[in-house]
Protein backbone atom coordinates (compact mmCIF):
# COMPACT_ATOMS: atom_id res chain seq x y z
CA UNK A 1 0.00 0.00 0.00
CA UNK A 2 1.37 3.43 -0.49
CA UNK A 3 1.47 5.94 1.76
CA UNK A 4 -0.25 9.72 1.31
CA UNK A 5 0.96 12.70 2.84
CA UNK A 6 -2.22 14.81 3.97
CA UNK A 7 -1.62 18.45 4.83
CA UNK A 8 -3.73 20.51 7.13
CA UNK A 9 -2.35 24.41 7.24
CA UNK A 10 -4.27 26.11 8.45
CA UNK A 11 -6.14 24.39 10.96
CA UNK A 12 -9.43 26.35 11.89
CA UNK A 13 -11.30 26.73 14.94
CA UNK A 14 -8.36 27.25 17.03
CA UNK A 15 -5.79 30.34 17.94
CA UNK A 16 -3.38 31.53 15.72
CA UNK A 17 -1.68 29.03 13.19
CA UNK A 18 -1.05 25.41 13.41
CA UNK A 19 0.43 23.28 10.48
CA UNK A 20 -0.36 19.34 11.08
CA UNK A 21 1.33 16.92 8.50
CA UNK A 22 0.02 13.14 8.77
CA UNK A 23 1.15 9.84 6.29
CA UNK A 24 -1.70 8.01 5.60
CA UNK A 25 -1.61 4.09 5.21
CA UNK A 26 -4.26 1.66 4.96
CA UNK A 27 -6.80 4.38 6.06
CA UNK A 28 -4.73 5.11 9.39
CA UNK A 29 -1.82 7.91 10.08
CA UNK A 30 1.43 6.16 10.58
CA UNK A 31 3.48 9.62 11.12
CA UNK A 32 2.47 12.90 12.20
CA UNK A 33 4.07 16.52 12.61
CA UNK A 34 3.05 19.44 14.19
CA UNK A 35 4.31 22.74 13.41
CA UNK A 36 3.57 26.27 14.76
CA UNK A 37 3.73 28.31 11.78
CA UNK A 38 3.65 31.36 13.72
CA UNK A 39 5.87 33.75 16.08
CA UNK A 40 5.89 36.66 18.10
CA UNK A 41 8.33 38.80 20.03
CA UNK A 42 5.94 39.64 23.24
CA UNK A 43 9.00 38.63 25.72
CA UNK A 44 11.63 41.04 24.25
CA UNK A 45 10.56 43.86 25.19
CA UNK A 46 10.39 42.74 28.94
CA UNK A 47 14.29 42.82 29.33
CA UNK A 48 15.25 45.76 31.17
CA UNK A 49 12.00 46.76 32.22
CA UNK A 50 10.48 46.71 35.80
CA UNK A 51 8.94 43.67 37.35
CA UNK A 52 5.93 45.29 38.48
CA UNK A 53 5.11 45.96 35.01
CA UNK A 54 5.89 42.27 33.57
CA UNK A 55 1.80 40.76 33.85
CA UNK A 56 0.71 43.63 31.89
CA UNK A 57 3.23 42.80 28.87
CA UNK A 58 2.82 38.64 29.29
CA UNK A 59 -1.13 38.93 29.50
CA UNK A 60 -0.47 40.23 25.38
CA UNK A 61 0.73 36.88 25.08
CA UNK A 62 -2.73 35.96 24.02
CA UNK A 63 -6.26 37.38 23.63
CA UNK A 64 -7.73 33.70 24.65
CA UNK A 65 -6.38 32.64 27.78
CA UNK A 66 -6.28 36.13 28.68
CA UNK A 67 -5.90 36.39 32.52
CA UNK A 68 -3.16 33.47 32.66
CA UNK A 69 -0.37 35.20 31.64
CA UNK A 70 -1.04 37.58 34.09
CA UNK A 71 -1.67 35.90 36.77
CA UNK A 72 1.63 33.78 36.39
CA UNK A 73 3.61 36.42 35.62
CA UNK A 74 2.80 38.32 39.44
CA UNK A 75 3.18 34.97 40.79
CA UNK A 76 6.88 34.48 39.53
CA UNK A 77 8.15 37.74 40.63
CA UNK A 78 6.23 37.12 44.19
CA UNK A 79 8.29 34.09 44.36
CA UNK A 80 11.40 35.75 43.60
CA UNK A 81 10.54 37.88 46.00
CA UNK A 82 9.88 35.14 48.08
CA UNK A 83 6.52 37.42 48.92
CA UNK A 84 3.28 36.51 50.61
CA UNK A 85 0.32 37.91 49.17
CA UNK A 86 -3.14 38.93 51.80
CA UNK A 87 -6.01 36.06 51.64
CA UNK A 88 -8.38 38.67 50.01
CA UNK A 89 -5.86 39.14 46.96
CA UNK A 90 -5.76 35.08 46.51
CA UNK A 91 -9.47 34.79 46.76
CA UNK A 92 -10.21 37.16 44.06
CA UNK A 93 -6.98 35.89 42.01
CA UNK A 94 -8.59 32.50 42.23
CA UNK A 95 -12.35 33.63 41.76
CA UNK A 96 -10.72 35.09 38.91
CA UNK A 97 -9.41 32.06 37.57
CA UNK A 98 -12.17 29.78 37.99
CA UNK A 99 -14.55 32.14 35.87
CA UNK A 100 -12.35 32.50 33.18
CA UNK A 101 -11.66 28.49 33.07
CA UNK A 102 -15.28 28.02 32.78
CA UNK A 103 -15.89 30.61 30.32
CA UNK A 104 -13.17 28.82 27.88
CA UNK A 105 -13.90 25.27 28.45
CA UNK A 106 -17.40 25.97 27.16
CA UNK A 107 -16.35 28.01 24.16
CA UNK A 108 -13.99 25.57 23.59
CA UNK A 109 -16.02 22.88 23.90
CA UNK A 110 -19.43 24.34 21.79
CA UNK A 111 -17.69 26.35 19.57
CA UNK A 112 -14.30 25.05 18.69
CA UNK A 113 -14.29 21.38 18.83
CA UNK A 114 -18.17 20.41 19.09
CA UNK A 115 -19.17 20.41 15.14
CA UNK A 116 -16.31 18.23 15.03
CA UNK A 117 -18.70 15.35 16.14
CA UNK A 118 -22.25 16.98 15.24
CA UNK A 119 -23.30 17.99 11.64
CA UNK A 120 -25.36 21.13 11.86
CA UNK A 121 -26.68 20.60 8.61
CA UNK A 122 -28.59 17.01 9.32
CA UNK A 123 -30.30 18.66 12.22
CA UNK A 124 -32.59 20.50 9.64
CA UNK A 125 -33.86 17.10 8.99
CA UNK A 126 -34.95 16.85 12.70
CA UNK A 127 -38.31 15.77 14.61
CA UNK A 128 -38.08 18.81 17.06
CA UNK A 129 -40.63 16.73 19.18
CA UNK A 130 -38.21 13.24 19.03
CA UNK A 131 -35.41 16.22 19.59
CA UNK A 132 -37.53 17.23 22.58
CA UNK A 133 -37.71 13.59 24.23
CA UNK A 134 -33.67 12.82 23.34
CA UNK A 135 -33.04 16.23 25.21
CA UNK A 136 -35.18 15.38 27.88
CA UNK A 137 -33.97 11.69 28.46
CA UNK A 138 -30.72 13.29 29.21
CA UNK A 139 -31.49 16.54 31.09
CA UNK A 140 -33.77 18.91 32.93
CA UNK A 141 -32.36 21.53 31.23
CA UNK A 142 -35.71 24.19 30.76
CA UNK A 143 -34.95 24.69 27.15
CA UNK A 144 -34.53 21.19 25.77
CA UNK A 145 -38.74 21.66 24.32
CA UNK A 146 -39.48 21.19 21.03
CA UNK A 147 -40.65 25.02 20.57
CA UNK A 148 -37.41 26.49 21.39
CA UNK A 149 -35.60 23.04 19.15
CA UNK A 150 -37.98 23.90 16.17
CA UNK A 151 -37.34 27.76 16.37
CA UNK A 152 -33.29 27.14 16.33
CA UNK A 153 -34.23 24.58 13.38
CA UNK A 154 -36.22 27.67 11.43
CA UNK A 155 -32.86 29.81 11.75
CA UNK A 156 -30.55 27.30 10.77
CA UNK A 157 -32.98 26.33 7.61
CA UNK A 158 -32.63 30.61 6.99
CA UNK A 159 -28.77 30.32 6.91
CA UNK A 160 -28.47 26.94 4.85
CA UNK A 161 -31.16 28.48 1.88
CA UNK A 162 -29.45 31.96 1.85
CA UNK A 163 -26.25 29.78 1.16
CA UNK A 164 -24.35 31.85 3.53
CA UNK A 165 -23.81 29.17 6.44
CA UNK A 166 -21.50 31.82 8.18
CA UNK A 167 -20.03 30.72 11.08
CA UNK A 168 -21.10 27.08 10.27
CA UNK A 169 -19.67 27.19 6.91
CA UNK A 170 -16.84 24.91 5.32
CA UNK A 171 -17.88 22.51 8.14
CA UNK A 172 -17.71 18.50 6.93
CA UNK A 173 -21.05 18.40 7.17
CA UNK A 174 -21.94 15.21 5.43
CA UNK A 175 -18.84 13.18 6.09
CA UNK A 176 -19.11 9.57 6.70
CA UNK A 177 -17.99 9.62 10.22
CA UNK A 178 -20.31 11.92 11.58
CA UNK A 179 -22.67 9.72 13.57
CA UNK A 180 -25.11 11.50 15.78
CA UNK A 181 -29.06 11.21 14.59
CA UNK A 182 -30.61 14.28 13.19
CA UNK A 183 -32.24 14.95 16.74
CA UNK A 184 -29.06 14.97 18.74
CA UNK A 185 -27.47 17.01 16.20
CA UNK A 186 -30.50 19.56 16.17
CA UNK A 187 -29.99 19.64 19.77
CA UNK A 188 -26.35 19.99 20.09
CA UNK A 189 -26.77 23.20 17.65
CA UNK A 190 -29.50 24.68 19.91
CA UNK A 191 -26.93 24.00 22.83
CA UNK A 192 -23.80 26.02 20.74
CA UNK A 193 -26.06 29.18 20.34
CA UNK A 194 -27.14 29.03 24.06
CA UNK A 195 -23.59 28.60 25.17
CA UNK A 196 -22.53 32.04 23.48
CA UNK A 197 -24.94 33.57 25.92
CA UNK A 198 -23.60 31.54 28.63
CA UNK A 199 -19.81 31.88 27.92
CA UNK A 200 -20.46 35.50 28.52
CA UNK A 201 -22.16 35.41 31.68
CA UNK A 202 -19.06 33.37 33.18
CA UNK A 203 -16.48 35.99 31.50
CA UNK A 204 -18.70 38.63 32.96
CA UNK A 205 -17.44 37.44 36.44
CA UNK A 206 -13.94 37.95 35.21
CA UNK A 207 -14.53 41.90 33.89
CA UNK A 208 -16.47 42.30 37.25
CA UNK A 209 -13.44 41.33 39.04
CA UNK A 210 -11.07 42.30 36.45
CA UNK A 211 -12.41 45.81 35.42
CA UNK A 212 -12.23 44.29 32.15
CA UNK A 213 -11.93 41.26 29.86
CA UNK A 214 -10.26 40.33 27.48
CA UNK A 215 -6.96 41.34 30.04
CA UNK A 216 -7.92 41.91 33.54
CA UNK A 217 -6.51 44.92 34.85
CA UNK A 218 -6.41 44.62 38.33
CA UNK A 219 -3.31 42.76 39.48
CA UNK A 220 -0.42 43.89 41.40
CA UNK A 221 2.59 42.10 42.11
CA UNK A 222 2.06 41.83 45.72
CA UNK A 223 -1.87 41.21 45.50
CA UNK A 224 -4.95 42.85 43.22
CA UNK A 225 -5.82 46.25 42.99
CA UNK A 226 -9.66 45.61 44.33
CA UNK A 227 -9.96 47.94 47.33
CA UNK A 228 -12.73 46.29 48.82
CA UNK A 229 -15.35 48.46 51.35
CA UNK A 230 -18.38 46.12 51.25
CA UNK A 231 -20.56 49.25 52.17
CA UNK A 232 -19.23 52.17 50.14
CA UNK A 233 -18.69 53.13 46.47
CA UNK A 234 -15.74 51.45 46.22
CA UNK A 235 -14.36 49.21 43.77
CA UNK A 236 -15.92 46.00 45.26
CA UNK A 237 -18.50 46.54 47.11
CA UNK A 238 -21.70 44.13 48.21
CA UNK A 239 -23.49 45.13 44.88
CA UNK A 240 -20.63 43.99 42.50
CA UNK A 241 -20.07 41.10 45.15
CA UNK A 242 -24.04 39.79 44.85
CA UNK A 243 -24.07 40.77 40.68
CA UNK A 244 -20.91 37.75 40.66
CA UNK A 245 -23.66 35.41 42.57
CA UNK A 246 -26.26 36.20 40.41
CA UNK A 247 -24.14 35.36 37.57
CA UNK A 248 -22.78 32.45 39.27
CA UNK A 249 -26.09 30.85 39.57
CA UNK A 250 -27.04 31.72 36.20
CA UNK A 251 -24.46 29.59 34.92
CA UNK A 252 -24.31 26.43 37.11
CA UNK A 253 -27.36 25.01 35.24
CA UNK A 254 -25.62 25.19 32.03
CA UNK A 255 -22.42 23.48 33.63
CA UNK A 256 -24.63 20.82 34.95
CA UNK A 257 -27.22 20.18 33.26
CA UNK A 258 -26.21 21.08 29.41
CA UNK A 259 -22.27 20.48 29.20
CA UNK A 260 -22.03 17.13 31.33
CA UNK A 261 -25.26 15.48 29.79
CA UNK A 262 -24.43 16.76 25.99
CA UNK A 263 -19.93 15.43 26.55
CA UNK A 264 -20.77 12.59 27.60
CA UNK A 265 -23.77 11.58 25.56
CA UNK A 266 -21.83 12.35 22.52
CA UNK A 267 -18.96 10.07 23.85
CA UNK A 268 -21.31 7.50 24.06
CA UNK A 269 -22.39 7.51 20.72
CA UNK A 270 -19.05 7.60 19.50
CA UNK A 271 -17.78 4.91 21.62
CA UNK A 272 -16.34 3.23 18.33
CA UNK A 273 -13.55 6.47 18.89
CA UNK A 274 -12.78 5.82 22.64
CA UNK A 275 -9.50 3.77 21.35
CA UNK A 276 -8.06 6.76 19.37
CA UNK A 277 -6.15 9.62 20.47
CA UNK A 278 -3.76 8.29 23.28
CA UNK A 279 -0.17 9.57 22.39
CA UNK A 280 1.79 10.75 25.31
CA UNK A 281 0.91 9.36 28.53
CA UNK A 282 3.36 11.25 30.64
CA UNK A 283 1.15 13.94 32.50
CA UNK A 284 1.83 17.05 33.30
CA UNK A 285 -0.24 19.66 35.95
CA UNK A 286 -0.28 22.35 38.19
CA UNK A 287 -1.49 22.52 41.97
CA UNK A 288 -3.65 25.58 42.04
CA UNK A 289 -6.62 27.17 44.10
CA UNK A 290 -3.95 28.46 46.99
CA UNK A 291 -6.28 28.70 50.05
CA UNK A 292 -3.55 30.61 51.51
CA UNK A 293 -1.24 33.66 50.37
CA UNK A 294 1.76 32.00 50.72
CA UNK A 295 0.73 29.21 48.36
CA UNK A 296 1.15 26.43 50.20
CA UNK A 297 -2.03 24.60 50.28
CA UNK A 298 -3.99 24.05 47.35
CA UNK A 299 -7.53 23.25 46.77
CA UNK A 300 -6.82 21.57 43.21
CA UNK A 301 -4.08 18.92 43.47
CA UNK A 302 -1.67 18.46 40.06
CA UNK A 303 1.51 17.33 39.70
CA UNK A 304 3.44 14.53 37.47
CA UNK A 305 2.05 10.59 36.17
CA UNK A 306 4.54 9.07 34.26
CA UNK A 307 3.25 6.27 32.06
CA UNK A 308 -0.55 7.10 32.64
CA UNK A 309 -0.10 4.98 35.82
CA UNK A 310 -1.63 7.40 38.69
CA UNK A 311 -0.22 5.03 41.51
CA UNK A 312 3.34 6.50 40.28
CA UNK A 313 1.20 10.18 41.02
CA UNK A 314 3.99 12.76 42.57
CA UNK A 315 2.37 15.76 43.94
CA UNK A 316 3.46 19.51 43.24
CA UNK A 317 3.12 20.75 46.81
CA UNK A 318 3.75 24.32 46.72
CA UNK A 319 4.82 27.62 44.95
CA UNK A 320 8.65 26.96 44.38
CA UNK A 321 8.55 23.21 44.62
CA UNK A 322 11.95 22.06 43.44
CA UNK A 323 10.52 19.09 41.99
CA UNK A 324 8.47 21.51 39.24
CA UNK A 325 11.96 23.63 38.79
CA UNK A 326 14.30 21.06 38.43
CA UNK A 327 12.33 18.97 35.80
CA UNK A 328 11.34 21.48 33.18
CA UNK A 329 13.59 21.42 30.34
CA UNK A 330 12.82 22.57 26.58
CA UNK A 331 14.58 21.44 23.11
CA UNK A 332 15.58 23.05 20.29
CA UNK A 333 16.49 20.70 18.58
CA UNK A 334 13.43 20.54 15.62
CA UNK A 335 12.52 23.82 16.09
CA UNK A 336 13.81 26.78 14.31
CA UNK A 337 16.16 28.27 16.57
CA UNK A 338 19.92 28.63 16.62
CA UNK A 339 22.12 25.72 18.30
CA UNK A 340 21.10 22.48 19.53
CA UNK A 341 20.51 22.27 23.27
CA UNK A 342 18.26 21.09 25.71
CA UNK A 343 18.13 23.47 28.78
CA UNK A 344 16.06 24.95 32.07
CA UNK A 345 14.41 27.85 30.77
CA UNK A 346 16.34 29.98 33.21
CA UNK A 347 19.43 29.42 30.90
CA UNK A 348 17.54 29.95 27.65
CA UNK A 349 17.88 31.93 24.90
CA UNK A 350 16.02 32.45 21.39
CA UNK A 351 17.84 32.85 18.45
CA UNK A 352 15.53 32.36 15.13
CA UNK A 353 16.85 30.79 12.20
CA UNK A 354 14.19 29.49 10.06
CA UNK A 355 15.22 26.81 7.29
CA UNK A 356 11.69 25.44 5.73
CA UNK A 357 9.90 22.56 6.80
CA UNK A 358 11.92 20.09 7.33
CA UNK A 359 10.11 17.09 8.45
CA UNK A 360 13.41 15.12 10.26
CA UNK A 361 15.14 18.55 10.70
CA UNK A 362 13.77 21.82 12.14
CA UNK A 363 9.85 21.98 11.32
CA UNK A 364 8.09 24.03 14.00
CA UNK A 365 8.67 27.65 15.74
CA UNK A 366 6.99 25.78 18.65
CA UNK A 367 10.23 24.69 21.56
CA UNK A 368 9.58 20.70 22.59
CA UNK A 369 9.02 20.95 26.57
CA UNK A 370 9.98 18.00 28.39
CA UNK A 371 9.53 16.59 32.44
CA UNK A 372 11.71 14.36 33.61
CA UNK A 373 13.55 14.47 29.61
CA UNK A 374 10.42 13.00 28.09
CA UNK A 375 7.29 14.98 26.93
CA UNK A 376 4.55 14.93 28.91
CA UNK A 377 0.76 16.02 28.14
CA UNK A 378 -0.63 18.49 30.03
CA UNK A 379 -4.54 20.15 30.07
CA UNK A 380 -7.23 19.02 31.85
CA UNK A 381 -6.91 14.98 31.24
CA UNK A 382 -4.04 15.84 33.32
CA UNK A 383 -5.14 17.97 35.81
CA UNK A 384 -8.55 15.44 36.40
CA UNK A 385 -5.62 12.30 36.44
CA UNK A 386 -3.93 14.42 39.33
CA UNK A 387 -7.13 15.02 40.96
CA UNK A 388 -8.20 11.84 41.00
CA UNK A 389 -4.46 10.44 41.89
CA UNK A 390 -4.71 12.75 44.96
CA UNK A 391 -8.09 11.67 46.23
CA UNK A 392 -9.67 14.66 45.46
CA UNK A 393 -13.31 13.83 46.15
CA UNK A 394 -15.20 16.43 44.24
CA UNK A 395 -13.29 15.06 40.69
CA UNK A 396 -14.08 11.68 41.92
CA UNK A 397 -17.51 12.06 42.67
CA UNK A 398 -18.25 13.98 38.75
CA UNK A 399 -16.01 11.18 36.93
CA UNK A 400 -18.08 8.65 38.13
CA UNK A 401 -21.24 11.03 36.86
CA UNK A 402 -19.86 11.10 33.74
CA UNK A 403 -18.33 7.65 33.33
CA UNK A 404 -22.06 6.12 34.71
CA UNK A 405 -23.84 8.09 31.93
CA UNK A 406 -22.01 7.00 29.02
CA UNK A 407 -22.03 3.60 30.94
CA UNK A 408 -25.76 3.88 30.58
CA UNK A 409 -26.11 4.86 26.73
CA UNK A 410 -23.70 2.14 25.75
CA UNK A 411 -24.72 -0.04 27.96
CA UNK A 412 -21.47 -1.22 29.33
CA UNK A 413 -18.96 -1.01 32.38
CA UNK A 414 -16.85 1.62 31.24
CA UNK A 415 -13.43 1.56 32.36
CA UNK A 416 -11.32 4.85 33.42
CA UNK A 417 -8.24 4.11 30.84
CA UNK A 418 -10.98 5.49 28.22
CA UNK A 419 -9.62 8.62 29.70
CA UNK A 420 -6.17 8.20 27.61
CA UNK A 421 -8.23 9.33 24.49
CA UNK A 422 -9.45 12.23 22.09
CA UNK A 423 -12.86 11.75 23.67
CA UNK A 424 -11.43 11.38 26.97
CA UNK A 425 -10.14 15.05 26.91
CA UNK A 426 -13.49 16.47 26.44
CA UNK A 427 -14.54 14.79 29.28
CA UNK A 428 -11.84 15.42 31.40
CA UNK A 429 -12.42 19.15 30.40
CA UNK A 430 -16.20 18.76 31.05
CA UNK A 431 -15.18 17.11 34.84
CA UNK A 432 -12.85 20.03 35.42
CA UNK A 433 -15.15 22.54 34.50
CA UNK A 434 -17.73 20.88 37.41
CA UNK A 435 -15.12 21.71 40.19
CA UNK A 436 -14.14 24.73 38.76
CA UNK A 437 -17.99 25.36 39.61
CA UNK A 438 -17.27 24.60 42.90
CA UNK A 439 -14.06 26.37 43.05
CA UNK A 440 -15.83 29.55 42.12
CA UNK A 441 -18.50 29.15 44.50
CA UNK A 442 -15.81 27.80 47.82
CA UNK A 443 -13.60 31.35 46.75
CA UNK A 444 -17.09 33.27 46.60
CA UNK A 445 -18.10 32.27 50.19
CA UNK A 446 -14.07 32.41 51.78
CA UNK A 447 -14.38 35.50 50.60
CA UNK A 448 -17.42 36.86 51.93
CA UNK A 449 -16.43 35.75 55.12
CA UNK A 450 -12.79 37.21 55.34
CA UNK A 451 -14.60 40.49 54.45
CA UNK A 452 -17.31 39.90 57.24
CA UNK A 453 -14.15 39.14 59.81
CA UNK A 454 -12.83 42.69 59.38
CA UNK A 455 -9.83 42.02 57.04
CA UNK A 456 -9.84 44.60 54.08
CA UNK A 457 -5.89 43.95 53.00
CA UNK A 458 -5.62 43.81 49.23
CA UNK A 459 -2.09 44.15 48.72
CA UNK A 460 1.46 43.97 50.27
CA UNK A 461 3.72 46.07 48.62
CA UNK A 462 7.10 44.43 46.95
CA UNK A 463 10.69 45.63 47.74
CA UNK A 464 13.42 44.70 45.34
CA UNK A 465 17.02 43.98 46.95
CA UNK A 466 20.22 44.45 45.28
CA UNK A 467 21.75 41.62 43.37
CA UNK A 468 20.03 38.97 41.48
CA UNK A 469 16.59 36.91 42.18
CA UNK A 470 15.53 34.34 40.07
CA UNK A 471 12.03 32.57 40.77
CA UNK A 472 9.57 31.08 39.03
CA UNK A 473 5.24 30.84 38.69
CA UNK A 474 2.79 28.07 37.96
CA UNK A 475 -0.37 28.08 37.18
CA UNK A 476 -2.77 25.83 35.73
CA UNK A 477 -4.79 27.46 32.82
CA UNK A 478 -7.76 26.15 30.66
CA UNK A 479 -5.27 24.37 28.49
CA UNK A 480 -2.85 22.86 30.93
CA UNK A 481 0.09 23.72 33.13
CA UNK A 482 1.99 27.16 32.44
CA UNK A 483 4.63 28.46 34.22
CA UNK A 484 6.78 32.21 33.82
CA UNK A 485 10.29 31.94 34.58
CA UNK A 486 12.08 35.40 35.80
CA UNK A 487 16.07 36.31 36.33
CA UNK A 488 15.56 40.27 38.37
CA UNK A 489 18.88 41.98 38.99
CA UNK A 490 19.16 45.37 40.48
CA UNK A 491 14.97 45.57 40.58
CA UNK A 492 14.99 44.94 36.81
CA UNK A 493 14.33 41.83 34.21
CA UNK A 494 16.94 40.55 33.27
CA UNK A 495 15.62 36.97 31.46
CA UNK A 496 12.47 36.02 31.23
CA UNK A 497 10.75 32.60 29.52
CA UNK A 498 7.41 31.30 29.28
CA UNK A 499 6.90 27.58 28.98
CA UNK A 500 3.50 27.71 28.18
CA UNK A 501 0.33 24.53 27.92
CA UNK A 502 0.79 24.53 24.00
CA UNK A 503 4.33 24.89 23.78
CA UNK A 504 3.61 20.93 25.89
CA UNK A 505 1.24 19.67 23.47
CA UNK A 506 1.90 21.30 20.28
CA UNK A 507 5.85 21.26 20.52
CA UNK A 508 7.56 19.08 17.76
CA UNK A 509 9.88 15.69 18.35
CA UNK A 510 12.72 16.47 21.06
CA UNK A 511 16.09 15.98 21.85
CA UNK A 512 15.40 12.43 21.51
CA UNK A 513 13.36 12.27 18.65
CA UNK A 514 10.43 11.18 20.74
CA UNK A 515 6.83 13.06 19.26
CA UNK A 516 5.38 15.36 20.60
CA UNK A 517 1.35 14.94 22.17
CA UNK A 518 -0.19 15.98 19.31
CA UNK A 519 1.43 14.20 17.10
CA UNK A 520 1.79 10.86 18.70
CA UNK A 521 -1.94 10.84 20.04
CA UNK A 522 -2.88 11.22 16.18
CA UNK A 523 -1.31 7.93 15.43
CA UNK A 524 -3.67 4.99 14.38
CA UNK A 525 -6.46 7.76 14.25
CA UNK A 526 -8.33 6.40 11.02
CA UNK A 527 -8.84 8.29 8.06
CA UNK A 528 -12.08 7.47 6.56
CA UNK A 529 -11.97 10.55 2.86
CA UNK A 530 -8.24 12.05 2.80
CA UNK A 531 -9.66 14.92 1.14
CA UNK A 532 -11.56 15.87 4.12
CA UNK A 533 -9.61 14.88 7.25
CA UNK A 534 -12.07 15.34 9.88
CA UNK A 535 -10.46 12.75 12.56
CA UNK A 536 -7.20 14.91 12.18
CA UNK A 537 -9.48 17.82 13.29
CA UNK A 538 -11.14 15.84 15.91
CA UNK A 539 -8.23 14.70 17.80
CA UNK A 540 -5.99 17.99 17.42
CA UNK A 541 -9.10 20.08 18.47
CA UNK A 542 -9.55 17.79 21.54
CA UNK A 543 -6.58 19.51 23.03
CA UNK A 544 -7.85 23.03 22.56
CA UNK A 545 -4.68 24.61 20.79
CA UNK A 546 -3.52 27.85 21.52
CA UNK A 547 -0.57 29.30 18.89
CA UNK A 548 -0.18 32.58 20.31
CA UNK A 549 0.56 31.05 23.84
CA UNK A 550 2.79 28.27 22.06
CA UNK A 551 5.41 30.45 20.52
CA UNK A 552 6.06 34.19 21.95
CA UNK A 553 9.90 34.41 20.78
CA UNK A 554 12.70 35.83 23.57
CA UNK A 555 15.43 37.34 23.11
CA UNK A 556 17.80 38.33 26.48
CA UNK A 557 20.21 40.71 24.76
CA UNK A 558 17.24 42.68 23.46
CA UNK A 559 18.35 42.55 19.93
CA UNK A 560 15.90 43.09 17.12
CA UNK A 561 14.37 39.47 16.11
CA UNK A 562 12.49 40.07 13.25
CA UNK A 563 12.48 43.38 11.02
CA UNK A 564 9.11 44.21 9.33
CA UNK A 565 10.01 47.22 6.92
CA UNK A 566 6.55 48.40 6.04
CA UNK A 567 7.64 51.26 3.71
NI1 LIG B 1 -3.43 31.22 24.42
FE1 LIG B 1 -3.04 29.55 26.97
C1 LIG B 1 -4.07 28.56 28.07
C2 LIG B 1 -1.76 29.70 28.18
S1 LIG B 1 -2.09 28.09 26.11
S2 LIG B 1 -4.58 29.91 25.42
O1 LIG B 1 -4.80 27.99 28.69
O2 LIG B 1 -1.01 29.83 28.91
O3 LIG B 1 -1.60 27.10 25.57
MG1 LIG C 1 8.78 29.92 25.81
Amino acid sequence: MTINRITVDPVTRIEGHLRVDCDIKDGKVVNAWSSGQMWRGIETILTGRDPRDAWLYTQRICGVCTTVHAIVSVRAVENALDMEIPLNAQLIRNIIMAAHGIHDHLVHFYHLSALDWVDVVSALSADPKKAEQLAQSLSNWPHNNAVHFAQVQAKVKKFVESGQLGIFAHGYWGHPAMKLPPEANLMAVAHYLEALEYQRKANQITAILGAKTPHIQNLAVGGVANPINPDEQSALNMERLAYVKTLMDEIQGFIREVYLPDVTAIAAIYADWLPYGQGVTNYLSAPDFPKDGKGTDFAMPGGYIPNGDIAQFRPITHFGDPFFEQNVKESIKHAWYDGDWTRSPYQEDTIPKYTDFDENGAYSWVKAPTFADKPAQVGPLANVLAMVAAGDERTRKYLKVAMDRIGAITRSRVPLSVLHSTLGRHAARCVRTQVLYDMLEDNYHALLANIASGDMTTFNPPTFPKGEQMGFGFHEAPRGILSHWVVIENGTIKNYQAVVPSTWNAGPRNQNDEKGPYEASLMHNPILDEQRPLEVLRTIHSFDPCLACAIHLHDNQGRDIVRVNTN
